[in-house]
């Protein structure tokens, strides 16, 4: 598809809905999880993303989050960020890296959590500290490991806003993560047309920071 063709697609939709993965932020710095540079070439992700390997190691899961933690701190949004907040009604994002906001979008649903946040492991309670002043659990980085359920707030705001929508952004994601792929076929169920943006393979082709841009101008 060509950009002329998508824009017109763009502009006759009345109400956009965006899901963003990780080659949204991929032009800001921080890295993606599948492919050659991805993290998971150089960490395992039951060693380092799931419940049973916090139990295990904490003070390895920790050191993994505190160092992309760091990573995060130092980007910035790109230009695709902020044609996004100014064209789309809701973003949807498996990101936890908060960019989405820096760059001004109001409606942002964040299903995989906020990296930046910290939980207790026991009692999912927000905390500040290193341990839960209700429970005494200790404390755990604020996203969504492999096995467990999504905010279910998150969840049902996402689905609602996919099914409103007439049209869906599918952004630098692979598609391999479940629930949040199953939004697709929910979107074109309710009637939505799909547009994906990605390095190739999609229905628009390159970097998201330099295509959105063009696309929602
Ligand atoms: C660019 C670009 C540029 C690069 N421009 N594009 C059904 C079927 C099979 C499995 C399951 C299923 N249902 C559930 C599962 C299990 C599991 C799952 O999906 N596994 C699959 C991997 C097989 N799902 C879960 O466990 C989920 N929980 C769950 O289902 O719970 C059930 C339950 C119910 C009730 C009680 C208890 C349990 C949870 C999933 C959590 C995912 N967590 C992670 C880590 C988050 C924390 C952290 O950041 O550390 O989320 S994994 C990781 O993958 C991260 C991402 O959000 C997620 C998706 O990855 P994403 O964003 O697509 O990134 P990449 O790297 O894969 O792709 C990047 C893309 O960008 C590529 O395509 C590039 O080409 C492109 N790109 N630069 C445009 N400039």
């Amino acid at each position: 598809m060509t950009i002329d063709q998508a824009r017109k697609i763009v502009q006759s939709a009345r109400c956009i809905v965006a899901l963003t993965g990780a080659g949204m932020s991929a032009e800001s710095g921080v890295p993606t999880f599948r492919g050659s540079e991805g993290l998971w070439k150089k960490h395992r992700p039951e060693e380092l993303a799931t419940p049973e390997a916090f139990r295990r190691n904490p003070e390895l899961v920790w050191e993994w989050y505190e160092w992309r933690r760091g990573v995060v701190r130092n980007c910035q949004p790109h230009a695709g960020h902020r044609a996004l907040a100014q064209a789309v009604s809701t973003v949807i994002t498996q990101n936890v890296d908060g960019l989405h906001q820096l760059a001004g979008s109001r409606n942002v649903i964040e299903i995989h959590g906020n990296i930046m946040h910290t939980l207790c492991f026991d009692c999912g309670a927000d905390l500040e500290g290193m341990f839960c002043e209700s429970c005494g659990g200790r404390a755990r980085p604020g996203v969504v490991w492999f096995g467990e359920a999504l905010p279910p707030l998150a969840w049902e705001a996402s689905a609602a806003a996919v099914r409103n929508a007439d049209l869906l952004l599918v952004i630098g994601t692979s598609g391999a993560v479940y629930p949040a792929a199953q939004l697709i076929p929910l979107a074109r169920a309710a009637g939505a047309q799909v547009l994906a943006l990605n390095l190739k393979g999609a229905d628009l082709n390159g970097p998201c920071g330099e295509i959105l841009p063009k696309l929602l101008q």
